[in-house]
């Protein structure tokens, strides 16, 4: 019989789990023994950014990845970066090493001592095997547990477990395969397509999940059909919408009563691929305003189970577009056409708006480009310059955990080779991945990162406003020059100082990872 590695070798390779994020230690180790040559390893040099850039790479791919971690200190450090994979229903299957099955009751070093515990409130499965020939099974069981509920898994295996011998029930696993389908029945989409040919003034509101599963286009197919308003839920990470069409009215604010306000005058909302809703400021009021009845479609059944309000059908939004596109009948007038942006704004002095620098992304970069995006004052500005209308054009850290836009513009650029990829990130934002800058060094990974250095936390300051604390001490962040700390982890770098000089270089098309820093002026997100 194989040994216990050499059978989850092969089920991971049956399954296309070979590029590997991780960062080992010595449990680690046994599992990385004799791994085959189809197997890539892409190290991170701090669990954050190995999270990072798997939730780009997987977000990239719409495939389950493998991240392997180091005990309970390894995952502990991952636990950030976790929360924006929870957020953004990113297929992760983290394998951590654990100590020889008999040395964790006495707790020797690096013995995680309940170690499915430690991750429990974030992942939506984790285990450790009761004996080395239940490894492959429960290997399987993290892949199609985080495949089928689109959320990371944890498996804790004692690193003794992988040179023990397989038996023969060992081996039925590899020629698995799971699959999930969730379209609605007859009765349901009947009754459905009649709420929403009933509607006399709809609205729709997208979430990630719609680009996600690749649904851009065809949401832009039955937006044109209902020609009401379209809007992007709150705490958006995914753009599910071209931004820039003319039915889209933006990112819904992330507060209960201003959403509430953007309903007013609507019989219906329709929610499609999205929970209801991501609020984030505490702008209390009525979830809804009177007479406005809200349907959510989606694929979660926490996120139908949790929401305050409304009718929800647990199902695939994919499908749902299909039937409702076919039930409803053609638009009577024309939707109009894409909107230009406007003339971005400038800034007194040497630094540059953010509006600027986003114009210049916008008409220097070809069209695909995809944007992983990390500045989080300049989020008005983003949207007021950006053109963005094709499927995968923007990934943002899903659950606002700072450390993913850097990282996870590494992990996009990889999961799509010969796309465009650029990092737009805040010079605090950048601290908390900055390590991914090596691993695309490493990899020759052919990426841009826009560095916006405003010296400062500038969204805290807003907020600052916002909760009436002006005075908060720790937002300032000067004396940071990335230019010197990309070149450190082998990543040429330019600081621009002009707008001509940016168009310029953001013209050119390395072949290989670079940082651009601009200094920007202080903005507010809204
Ligand atoms: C891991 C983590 N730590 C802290 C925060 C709180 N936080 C939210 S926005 C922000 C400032 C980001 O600054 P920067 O990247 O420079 O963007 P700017 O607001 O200046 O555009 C911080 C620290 C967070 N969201 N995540
Ligand atoms: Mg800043």
């Amino acid at each position: 019989m194989p040994s216990v590695r050499r059978v989850s070798h092969e089920f991971l390779q049956r399954q296309g789990l070979t590029t590997v994020f991780g960062n080992p230690g010595s449990n680690e180790l046994p599992f990385l023994a004799e791994l085959p040559g189809s197997f890539r390893y892409v190290l991170g040099l701090h669990e954050g950014a190995v999270v990072g850039m798997a939730d780009g790479y997987a977000q990239a791919t719409g495939r389950p990845v493998l991240v392997n971690l180091h005990a309970a200190s390894g995952s502990g450090n991952a636990m950030g970066a976790l929360t924006n994979a929870v957020a953004s229903r990113t297929p992760l299957v983290v394998v951590a090493g654990q100590q020889v099955r008999s040395a964790i009751g006495p707790q020797a070093n690096l013995a995680n001592v309940d170690a499915p515990a430690l991750m429990k409130p974030l992942v939506c499965w984790a285990a450790e095997p009761a004996c080395a020939q239940d490894v492959p099974r429960a290997l399987a069981q993290a892949v199609f547990e985080a495949q089928l509920q689109r959320r990371p898994t944890y498996l804790s295996v004692p690193y003794d477990d992988w040179a023990a011998e397989a038996d023969e029930n060992c081996l039925p696993v590899l020629d698995r395969s799971v699959r999930l389908a969730a379209t609605p029945d007859a009765e349901q989409g009947r009754r459905l397509a009649g709420q929403v040919a009933a509607a006399r003034r709809p609205a729709l509101v997208l979430g990630g999940d719609i680009d996600s599963a690749g649904l851009f286009d065809d949401a832009v197919r039955l937006a044109e059909r209902l020609g009401g308003p379209v809007w992007a839920a709150p705490s958006q990470f995914r753009l599910p919408f071209p931004n820039r069409h003319p039915l889209f009215r933006g990112v819904l604010p992330a507060g209960i009563a201003p959403v509430s306000r953007a309903f007013e005058g609507h019989d219906l909302v329709l929610v499609l691929g999205a929970p209801v809703f991501r609020y984030h400021e505490y702008l209390p009021g009525r979830y809804l305003p009177e007479g406005t009845r809200l349907i959510q479609v989606t694929a979660d059944a926490s996120a139908a189970a949790r929401a305050p309000m409304g009718e929800a059908l647990v199902a695939d939004p994919g499908a749902v577009i299909e039937l409702l596109v076919k039930a409803l009948d053609a638009p009577k007038t024309s939707v109009g056409d894409y909107r230009p942006a406007p003339e971005p704004l400038t800034a007194e002095g040497p630094r540059l708006h953010p509006e600027q620098v986003f114009a210049a992304l916008r008409d220097a970069l070809p069209r695909d480009t995809a944007y992983v995006v990390e500045s989080t004052s300049t989020n008005s500005s983003w949207w007021r310059q950006m053109d963005l209308r094709r499927p995968g054009s923007y990934y943002f850290p899903a659950a606002g955990g700072l450390g993913f836009g850097l990282p996870g513009a590494v992990g996009v650029a990889m999961g799509q080779p010969g796309r465009p990829v650029v990092g737009v990130v805040g010079d605090g934002s950048a601290n908390y991945g900055i390590t991914a800058l090596w691993t695309a060094a490493q990899h020759r990974v052919p990426l841009t990162i826009v560095l916006l250095r405003n010296g400062t936390y500038g969204a805290l300051r807003w907020f600052g406003g916002l909760l009436g604390v002006p005075d908060a001490p720790g937002l300032d962040i000067p004396g940071l020059d990335f230019t010197r700390v990309a070149e450190g982890y082998g990543v040429p770098s330019r600081h621009v100082t002009g707008i001509d000089e940016l168009r310029a270089v953001l013209a050119e098309r390395p072949d290989h990872p670079r940082l651009v820093q601009v200094d920007t002026a202080l903005t507010t997100p809204s």
